[in-house]
């Protein structure tokens, strides 16, 4: 399927990370689409009609001109930027940067992405935080930094998929009540992906 001037659609919700890595590749790429709002916490992902298009519940989907539709940020994510740059052309970086995309969803996201929703939008205290789950976010971060003391971006020195499933949540870092001023080289990772996509710096 060509995605070349097809209409498609992103159901996200845009305080979620995981639906903001399909419109930074949208956006980069120059894929038009409409976004449709859809609210993680007023429940709107367990609505009949959202549960007939994904049984999963969860955000985000896509749904394409054809009326295929698809989920798993990063699943969307590889297909919207099939053939472009942002998929190493080299087999060994293309494989590292899927290393990197399975970790973000195993390792990262489950620990910033989870903590963040705890603090910043279920406003839960730090007595009410298993402790265990800001370790493994230090951890993940501390992780990052080591990386990133030789490289500018996590693959072949170039932006890729890899950049951008990662700087969904570590961008949100300081919701989840953690500093990057402790890990200077992802907060000066964060910065140049954000200026890479035109965006303002969040902290
Ligand atoms: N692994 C999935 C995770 C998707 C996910 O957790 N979505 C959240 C928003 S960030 C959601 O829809 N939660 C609603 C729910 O689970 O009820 C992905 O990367 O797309």
């Amino acid at each position: 399927m060509s995605l070349d001037n097809a209409a498609m659609t992103v159901f996200g919700d845009s305080i979620s990370g995981n639906c903001l890595k399909v419109k930074f590749v949208a956006d980069l790429l120059g894929i038009a689409h409409d976004w449709v709002e859809i609210s993680v916490l007023k429940g709107e992902t367990r609505t009949p009609e959202f549960l007939a298009m994904n049984p999963a519940g969860q955000v985000p989907v896509v749904r394409f001109a054809d009326n295929n539709v698809l989920s798993q940020s990063n699943a969307i994510m590889l297909h919207l930027a099939e053939g472009s740059g942002l998929i190493p052309a080299d087999a060994f970086d293309r494989a590292l940067m899927f290393q990197w995309l399975f970790w973000e969803q195993y390792s990262h996201e489950p620990a910033i992405a989870v903590l963040r929703f705890q603090k910043f939008y279920l406003k839960k205290s730090d007595s009410e935080i298993d402790p265990a789950l800001t370790a493994k976010c230090v951890k993940v971060l501390a992780l990052m930094n080591s990386h990133l003391q030789t490289r500018e971006y996590f693959v072949g020195e170039k932006l890729s998929l890899a950049d951008l499933a990662l700087v969904a949540y570590t961008r949100f870092a300081h919701q989840a009540g953690l500093d990057l001023a402790s890990h200077p080289e992802v907060r000066a990772w964060v910065r140049r992906i954000e200026r890479d996509l035109g965006l303002e710096p969040l902290a």
